[in-house]
């Protein structure tokens, strides 16, 4: 590996970014921050899909549509639900963090789980500044350490057989 190729790690990977239109004040910010992250890995441009969503709800559906394709090697997934101003708050975000453990495990795509939960839009607001405090990033960074995984891991795949 050169050392640009060191420096680059997500060169060649195809990555998707799901996000919740709801609470786009923060979701904005948090894709932003996904989208820096993954430039700063070295994911090209062309290689990103950003795919748009009403709400939390939904993300598991489209990232589990968007595997299915076969034409992604990981799923950003980008929300924000915010206690005080969501009646039905556990349920969509139980609905949300199961359905997409559920959805990565049948695909075998990799998704990450950058749908904040939180207290107030202030602490969504801290959750989505800049640099590598922002969750979006912090999504982005993980879907690409768990693209790089699941390649060695499929190169590596006979030798780990039973
Ligand atoms: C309906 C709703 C509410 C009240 N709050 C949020 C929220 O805080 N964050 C979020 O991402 N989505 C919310 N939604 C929308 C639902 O996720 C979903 O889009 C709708 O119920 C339609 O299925």
């Amino acid at each position: 590996m050169t050392e640009s190729d060191a420096s680059r790690p997500g060169r060649g990977l195809r990555i998707a970014v799901v996000v919740s239109r709801y609470n786009d004040f923060v979701t904005g910010r948090l894709r932003a921050g996904a989208l820096e992250a993954l430039a700063a890995c070295g994911v090209a441009a062309e290689d990103v899909a950003v795919v748009d969503v009403p709400g939390s709800f939904e993300i598991p559906m489209a990232a589990r549509r968007a595997a299915a394709t076969g034409r992604f090697d990981a799923v950003v997934c980008l929300g924000c639900l915010i206690r005080g101003e969501t009646a039905h708050f556990e349920y969509i975000a139980s609905a949300a963090s199961h359905g997409l453990m559920t959805a990565s495990g049948d695909t075998g795509v990799p998704m990450t789980f950058g749908i904040l939960t939180t207290e107030s839009a202030e602490q969504a607001l801290a959750r989505a500044g800049s640099g590598s405090s922002n969750k979006g990033w912090e999504a982005a960074t993980s879907a690409v350490e768990m693209a790089l995984l699941f390649r060695r891991l499929a190169s590596a795949g006979e030798g780990l057989e039973a």
